[in-house]
């Protein structure tokens, strides 16, 4: 079995694994070249071939311990009849019709996604992440339209509208139960949930969403037993009291909190991530410093459950070759 997934099941392992998020991206001159051959953003994910490739180069560019699918979260909205679109330098826009005129969700709709998981892993012999956006942080693009400091609509919604706050998160939950499952099914390894902006909600307002988020998690570790679930936040800082009980195999965390905290409370659980990504802007010498300091601090307490990542993604104005170098740091440690 693959040293990720060991890491995440809590058997014995010889170092910790290493995947970055948003590891494939425009920081890399090869994604630049393959990126030229797809229209917009939506054709690039959707083209079979260029998502497989795509996927791919951080196999073959930073020897790293695990592949993630190369898609968006914003793609399985489509199927669902809201419009998204990619404009470059803007981010994402979506238009949503009211829920009421919203489609039933129809897998086949997003094909692509699942054939580029089965051809990645008939090509390489990594382990593959799936995933998916949250329904929290779905929502808030949804009904904001694009992206924002704040994502005020949703928090405007949860006050003026509870029902249909919660009619909303639940057509989602059920979309991303089918839609996730067809992924573990195409043959993804593991699953990471994606929760990014969850932190603009009032602790309320994320203790309403929760069962939600419970209710999904809970769905995909009963049919789908073996495979790994891991659950992304940012904002572990505020949050922290309150995802601890999620039934997630994992969580990954921010820098906003000591690695410590997570790792002594939740002997059990896999922790992954915690790295301040704009330790990548700084010098070698200092990166090796920084990660090290992480990895010794993790093993003081577990020789696994700790799979090594960033805080959050990867972005354009990295370097490649200091991202190199970090996954080089990380793969040299001995347990
Ligand atoms: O061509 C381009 O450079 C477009 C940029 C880009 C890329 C490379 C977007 C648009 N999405 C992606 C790929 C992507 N998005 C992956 C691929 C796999 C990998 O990690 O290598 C993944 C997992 C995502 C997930 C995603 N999309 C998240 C969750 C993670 C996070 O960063 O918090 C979010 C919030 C999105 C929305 C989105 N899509 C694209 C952008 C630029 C954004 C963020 C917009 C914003 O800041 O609100």
């Amino acid at each position: 079995m693959s040293l990720f997934l060991k890491a995440l099941r809590g058997e014995k392992i010889e170092r910790y694994p290493v995947w970055l998020m948003r590891q494939a991206g425009r920081y890399m001159p090869q994604y630049r070249e393959l990126r030229k051959r797809a229209r917009d953003f939506i054709d690039f994910c959707s083209n079979v071939d260029l998502a497989v490739e795509v996927t791919l180069l951080p196999e073959r560019l930073l020897s790293v311990d695990a592949l993630i699918l190369f898609s968006d979260i914003l793609v399985p909205l489509i199927p669902l009849g809201i419009r998204v679109r990619f404009e470059e330098g803007r981010g994402p826009l979506l238009q949503a019709p009211p829920l009421a005129q919203w489609k039933e969700f129809d897998p086949k709709g997003v094909d692509f996604v699942y054939r580029t998981i089965e051809r990645v892993k008939e090509k390489s012999p990594l382990p593959l992440i799936g995933f998916s956006g949250a329904p929290f942080t779905l929502l808030a693009y949804i009904l904001e339209g694009k992206t924002s400091r704040e994502f005020k609509e949703i928090r405007k919604l949860y006050y003026r509208d509870r029902k249909l706050f919660k009619e909303y998160l639940k057509r989602l939950t059920q979309m991303l139960k089918i839609y996730l499952g067809q992924q573990i099914r195409a043959g993804a390894d593991a699953i990471q949930i994606f929760d990014s902006w969850a932190f603009v909600a009032s602790p309320r307002m994320f203790e309403e969403y929760l069962p939600f988020l419970e209710e999904l998690i809970t769905f995909l570790k009963g049919n789908f037993p073996s495979t790994p679930v891991i659950y992304f936040f940012r904002g572990s800082g505020h949050l922290w009291e309150k995802v601890k009980g999620l039934p997630s195999d994992a969580l990954s965390v921010d820098w906003t909190l000591p690695i410590e905290k997570p790792i002594k409370e939740l002997k059990e659980k896999a922790i992954q991530g915690n790295l301040d990504p704009a330790l990548l802007y700084s010098d070698k010498g200092t990166i090796e410093k920084e990660v090290l300091n992480l990895l010794k601090r993790v093993k003081e307490y577990r020789k696994t459950l700790y799979v090594f990542n960033l805080g959050h993604g990867l972005t354009p104005d990295m370097e490649l070759e200091k991202v190199k170098y970090l996954v080089g740091v990380v793969k040299n440690f001995k347990i």
